[in-house]
């Protein structure tokens, strides 16, 4: 399959991991948007959120913890952050191979649609 991310996941392209296991892989960001910024991804090729299926929501439940434990290491936890996900042309969405955005070290920007 021609997917960045998945090539990423496998090892194949190289990436500033975070952490990695089994199932997930957490990496930075090559532009960062924020002071902290990596990306969370599953193994797992799903193409967006539209894309999750039942079977597949244990998981994405997995990915928060997984979230939520780098959010910790990279120091960010206390001071606070954001988990974003982009699904589809309107959002901006640039790779489709599912991932969440963790963003924070400074105080973010308001939303904006
Ligand atoms: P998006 O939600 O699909 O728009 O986000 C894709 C992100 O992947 C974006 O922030 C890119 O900077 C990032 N990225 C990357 O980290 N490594 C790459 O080789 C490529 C994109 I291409």
């Amino acid at each position: 399959m021609d997917c960045l991310f998945c090539k990423i996941a496998a090892g194949q392209i190289p990436s500033n991991k975070v952490y990695e296991d089994d199932q997930f892989l957490v990496f930075h960001d090559i532009q960062p948007a924020a002071p902290t910024h990596v990306l969370i991804i599953p193994k797992k090729h799903i193409a967006t959120m539209n894309d999750v299926a039942a079977e597949d929501l244990a998981m994405i439940g997995e990915m928060h913890k997984v979230a939520q434990n780098a959010a910790k290491k990279l120091g960010i936890s206390e001071s606070g952050y954001r988990l974003i996900n982009n699904c589809g042309p309107d959002s901006g969405q640039a790779v489709y191979h599912i991932h969440y955005h963790l963003l924070g070290g400074a105080k973010l920007g308001a939303l904006t649609g």
